[in-house]
């Protein structure tokens, strides 16, 4: 660690109200340019208990910047890793408030729930799906709280790796002789499909990006409780959005998940 409790408690006070806000800011890097990774979850974590404490309630995880589309498109080469809140969840087939939001985009997901505890290290694919009870169709929502939607990966870590909102729905699907690999998704803007994909764009098997999300709570002495929602991953490089937008996701085998944006 580089920075001190005060400057970590300062940087997630600046990205928590940018976000109450709708409110950008420039990269915290440009102020700290030596912080390190282990800085960067502190201030997302800080950022996490300053939700909690207004109410918020954990429900799950993310990872990000798991597929090779993501990372073309942010210039990266390494996944990141997130918290989701029930104050984020959106009802499925209801509305997303654009207004509450930056300059939001919209990521087709693959979302897995858990049955069992999942506990890193030395998690791994197979661990994934004998804890997984089912996965959803997800869209998440993701709104950087930076100038238009420039970051490197340190910052982008600290401010909860751009997580906005999120929806999951459709029809559970075991994932017991389910080939979550070749899974198709389709997303639909406006009755548009504008993005297109499959399960294995998520490094190869989206519950790796699950597992790896395990091995790095573990670093920290934590776990994925059972019953926790994760976001695997975009399946394709995200795609912007605004009022008066419809999108829908169709994950083969498990229906499909909608949001209109208000
Ligand atoms: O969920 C994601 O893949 C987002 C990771 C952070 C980078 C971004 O804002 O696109
Ligand atoms: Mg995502």
């Amino acid at each position: 660690m580089t920075l001190d409790a005060q400057t970590v408690a300062a940087l997630a006070q600046r990205l928590d109200e940018c976000a109450l806000h709708a409110r950008d800011t420039t990269k915290i890097t440009d102020d700290h340019p030596d912080m390190d990774w282990a800085d960067a979850y502190a201030v997302q974590d800080a950022l996490c208990g300053r939700q909690l404490a207004r109410g918020a309630r954990l429900v799950g995880y993310k990872a990000g910047l798991t597929s090779f589309a993501k990372m073309r498109q942010m210039g990266v080469d390494s996944p990141v890793f997130g918290y989701l809140l029930d104050a984020h969840a959106l009802v499925d087939g209801g509305e997303c408030k654009a207004a509450e939001l930056i300059h939001p985009k919209v990521e087709p997901e693959i979302a897995f729930v858990l049955g069992r505890e999942l506990k890193g290290p030395g998690c791994h694919i197979g661990a994934v799906l004998a804890a997984t009870d089912f996965v959803l169709a997800g869209i998440e929502v993701i709104d950087s709280r930076y100038r238009d939607f420039k970051f490197d990966l340190k910052s982008v870590i600290a401010d909860n790796t751009s997580a906005a909102r999120f929806v999951v729905g459709g029809q559970p699907l075991a994932v017991a002789g389910s080939e979550l690999r070749t899974a198709g998704v389709v997303m639909e803007k406006n009755g548009l499909p504008v993005a297109f994909g499959a399960g294995a764009a998520v490094l190869g098997h989206p519950a790796t990006a699950v597992a790896m999300l395990a091995n790095h709570l573990g670093a920290l002495g934590r776990s994925l409780p059972a019953g926790s929602i994760v976001l695997s991953g975009g399946i394709t490089e995200a795609v912007a959005v605004a009022a008066g937008d419809h999108v829908s996701l169709r994950l083969q085998g498990a229906g499909s998940t909608s949001i209109r944006f208000a």
